[in-house]
C-alpha cells in the first residue's frame, strides 16, 4: 500500500439534494483527506470528452446528458490506497446492490444516479485528475 490520489466527483443528483457535506464527511471518517475541490457544471461536450471510455455504451447519450444537467462537485482525495479505499466507501455502481453504509446505497437514487464517481485505477486517476485540476489546485 501506499499514498495514492483518486479523482472524486458528487455527481448532479446528490449536489441537487444538498448532501455534499454529508459525502465528504464519508471520505474524512475513512481517512481520506480532501486536498482539492471545486463546484462546476459541465457542458454536455465536456462530459462527453470525460466519460469517452464509455461512449460505445448504450447509457453513454443518458449518462452524459444526466452529468451536465446541473452543478457537480470535483474532488482530490488523497490517503493510503485511496483509489481503492474511495472505491469501497462509494459502493457498487448500481445502489441497489451497494453494501450498506456505502455512499451510493445512501445517497444513489438508481444506476445512472448514483451519487459519485471515483478512479478506478491508479494510472486513471492521474488522467482523471489532470482533467479537472492544475498542479497549483492540488495541496496536501
Ligand atoms: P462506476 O462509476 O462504478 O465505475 P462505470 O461502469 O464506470 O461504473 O459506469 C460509469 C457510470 O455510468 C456509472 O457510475 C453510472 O452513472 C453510469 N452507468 C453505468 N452502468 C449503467 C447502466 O447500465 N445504465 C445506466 N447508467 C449506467
Ligand atoms: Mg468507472
Amino acid at each position: 500500500m501506499s499514498v495514492q490520489k483518486t479523482l472524486s466527483l458528487i455527481k448532479p443528483d446528490a449536489v441537487a439534494k444538498n448532501v455534499t457535506g454529508s459525502i465528504n464527511s464519508r471520505f474524512e471518517q475513512a481517512g481520506l483527506k480532501i486536498v482539492a475541490q471545486k463546484r462546476l457544471h459541465l457542458t454536455r461536450s465536456q462530459a462527453e470528452n470525460f466519460y469517452k471510455v464509455h461512449s460505445d455504451k448504450a447509457f453513454y447519450e443518458s449518462l452524459c446528458e444526466f452529468m451536465s444537467s446541473g452543478p457537480i462537485i470535483a474532488q482530490v482525495l488523497s490517503g493510503e490506497d485511496a483509489v481503492a479505499k474511495n472505491r469501497t466507501i462509494m459502493g457498487a455502481t448500481n445502489p441497489a446492490n451497494a453494501d450498506i453504509g456505502t455512499i451510493r446505497r445512501d445517497f444513489g437514487e438508481s444506476i445512472e444516479h448514483n451519487a459519485v464517481h471515483g478512479s478506478d485505477s491508479v494510472e486513471n486517476a492521474a488522467i482523471e485528475i489532470a482533467f479537472f485540476f492544475s498542479g497549483l489546485e492540488i495541496v496536501e
